[in-house]
């Protein structure tokens, strides 16, 4: 196929799934809609400022590690300068709290390739030009797309692997979603192969909330675009006035959830779908899960799969934590 037809097909089967998850959505009893939509041009953008704000500990507890106990990540990983290995990374984003890591190993002469998987081509060819200035001697090979995907072909890869999913992005999938991808991931290792899971701790929802729930409305915003990018490409017509923002948090559960709540009772109409859907005042969509975690529940979630909890490391605020995890024979 020709490459920029092949560009049209894949973009046109990408706004298919949109529209049709919207009106999946929508049409639900309790209204929601998937959070990996946020991250168009404008909420990558968007995300960026959240990650720099106070209220969102999350990238700079997990900074902390990568920064300041990368020797202890790098013993606990058990892996020897004769081997080579591949170092995977879902998600890498601008590999920020990586190259740290990337630093230390290259400075202490370890045999490795560094893959980098990102749905954003953009975010790759970004990371790959920075990491060829800022560290000359990383092999590194580039892999774009959806992790599920890349699962099936990093399961053919002969090396020894460290997969790093860091940031708590396995945050924003339901338990169940969650423990399938594991299971899903420990069949793409090979015995002794490790995962390094960053993951956000439950604790008080004073120290939580705000995270969500900034005082500058840059979540706000973050979560309001996607009604935003609902106007842009599905020709909608939701007035974002009429909407707000409501976080809410479940300390017992260590579970955020974000919804946009009608302010209300309004109809909007989806160009694209042909249809209508009616709001009530005070109805909320639900947007998004941010999951929080300990122990149990993790160890919950890999019951069904072949990795197990070998170590973990933890920022200086115990706020975060990145879970070694083995892939075990069963
Ligand atoms: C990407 N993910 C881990 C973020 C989180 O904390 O759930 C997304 C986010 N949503 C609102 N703020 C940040």
């Amino acid at each position: 196929m020709q490459t920029t037809l092949k560009k049209t097909v894949i973009k046109s089967t990408a706004s298919t799934h949109f529209k049709n998850e919207v009106d999946l959505g929508l049409s639900a009893t309790v209204k929601y809609l998937p959070s990996k939509y946020f991250y168009d041009k404008k909420g990558d953008a968007i995300f960026v400022e959240i990650m720099n704000m106070p209220e969102y500990y999350l990238t700079n507890a997990e900074y902390d590690i990568f920064k300041n106990k990368t020797q202890d990540l790098i013993s606990v990983l058990k892996i020897n300068h004769k081997t080579d290995f591949d170092l995977i990374e879902l998600g890498a984003g601008d590999g920020t709290k990586t190259k740290e890591l990337l630093k230390v190993l290259d400075n202490q002469g370890f045999k490795f390739t560094f893959l980098p998987v990102d749905i954003s081509k953009n975010a790759l060819s970004q990371l790959e030009s920075t990491i060829h200035v800022e560290l000359p001697n990383i092999k590194i090979n580039t892999k774009q797309g959806d992790y599920f995907n890349v699962l099936e072909d990093i399961k053919t890869y002969e090396k020894p692997k460290v997969l790093l999913f860091l940031g708590s992005n396995i945050g924003n999938l339901s338990d169940a979603k969650a423990a399938e991808f594991l299971k899903k991931l420990s069949t793409a290792l090979h015995e002794n192969d490790k995962v390094v899971l960053g993951v956000d701790l439950i604790k008080p929802k004073h120290i939580v909330l705000p995270a969500y729930h900034d005082a500058q409305g840059i979540t706000s915003r973050f979560n309001l675009n996607l009604l935003e990018r609902i106007n842009r490409e599905l020709d909608a017509d939701f007035n974002l006035d009429m909407f707000v923002h409501d976080p809410e948090y479940d300390e017992k559960e260590g579970i955020a959830q974000s919804f946009l709540k009608s302010l209300t009772t309004q109809q909007v109409k989806i160009g694209a779908l042909n249809k209508t859907f009616i709001l009530k005042k005070g109805e909320r969509i639900h947007t998004e899960t941010s999951r929080k975690y300990n122990e149990t529940v993790l160890n919950a979630l890999l019951k069904d799969s072949n990795l197990k909890i070998i170590d973990k490391l933890m920022d200086s605020n115990n706020y975060f934590a990145d879970f070694i995890l083995e892939k075990i024979k069963k």
